[in-house]
């Protein structure tokens, strides 16, 4: 009886064995993709697509090159830009087919990776597919993003481009029109797949464009220069406590909220903008520690 019990329970098991490898639902479908070999793929068929088509600017639009017309690979208006992620380069592609300008007093500059900005987008897979809910003919006027929680392609692409100008009404008087902006900073970005949805991130797996090309019409609008998230008089950018360019792994006081969405950085209960010693309203620059003098009393729990 023991015996029969036994090669009941092998049998069992195999059977279990032999479901687990014929049935695709327990393998995960992305563990062999070689993200080095794809990043090398992705930008031989990036060049392609930029060597076979040309920028419309009466359209603003991408289209297969006609002769007389000049391939966006050639075009001085497209930048390249050398990225690397997860220790793998890439090369992020960026016709500026305009920068865009806020008013001469008022020129911002470009937008820093961390800033906020203003944007109207359309997006498109390499083979025509568009997908994107902002698109340009909606009456959706932009959507802000957060240029540090979007994907690569766009956390570097669009520092490329100025935000434009709100349209003031010419009278002066209180602003009725319909809401335009000039000048905004117009283009189109083209990003390989490691810097838009790769599988090597498994949020991305159940994503349509997993591990795929993608291109984005862009129109910045606006942005913030020096976005502040959490309102503590240190600007973003500014919150890269060990300078590498990341401001999300920087949390000096290790309660899980990084410094920029952070108003008590050292967690000594004294609100960041109120370790203002000098009352200039920047915590930066206020050191009253004499044990440790290149420490900001925002970032030390010490001084409060
Ligand atoms: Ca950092
Ligand atoms: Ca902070
Ligand atoms: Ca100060
Ligand atoms: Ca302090």
């Amino acid at each position: 009886m023991t015996k029969i019990k036994n090669i009941f329970i092998i049998l069992l098991f195999s059977l279990v064995v032999y479901a687990c490898g014929d049935d695709n639902t327990f393998r995960n479908p992305f563990a062999d993709v070689d993200h080095k070999a794809l990043a090398i793929s992705d930008n031989d068929s990036i060049v392609k697509f930029l060597k076979a088509h040309y920028y419309d600017d009466t359209v603003d639009s991408v289209k297969a090159l006609l002769s007389g017309k000049t391939a966006m690979y050639n075009d001085s208006k497209l930048k390249i830009m050398d990225v690397t992620e997860n220790e793998i380069s890439y090369k992020l592609y960026i016709y500026v087919a305009k920068e865009g300008s806020a008013f001469p007093n008022s020129d911002k500059g470009f937008p820093k990776k961390v800033d906020s900005v203003f944007v109207k987008y359309s997006g498109r897979t390499f083979s025509g597919r568009t997908f994107a809910a902002n698109a340009f003919d909606s009456n959706i006027i932009g959507i802000w993003f957060n240029l540090n929680s979007v994907i690569g392609g766009w956390t570097y692409g669009m520092t490329n481009f100025k935000g434009g100008s709100l349209k003031k009404d010419p009278s002066g008087g209180p602003f009725n029109g319909p809401i335009t902006f000039l000048n905004s900073g117009k283009g189109v970005i083209f990003i390989p797949s490691g810097l838009a949805y790769p599988s090597s991130r498994i949020q991305n797996q159940s994503n349509s464009l997993v591990d795929t090309n993608l291109f984005f019409y862009i129109d910045l609008l606006d942005f913030v220069k020096d976005t502040d998230h959490d309102n503590d008089n240190v600007p973003s950018y500014k919150e890269d406590v060990d300078g590498d360019g990341d401001i999300n792994n920087d949390d000096t006081d290790k309660d899980g909220i990084p410094n920029f969405f952070d108003a008590d950085d050292d967690g000594d209960g004294v609100l960041t903008k109120n370790e203002d010693a000098n009352g200039d309203g920047d915590p930066t620059n206020d050191f009253s520690d004499p044990n440790n003098p290149t420490l900001p009393d925002y970032l030390n729990p010490k001084i409060k």
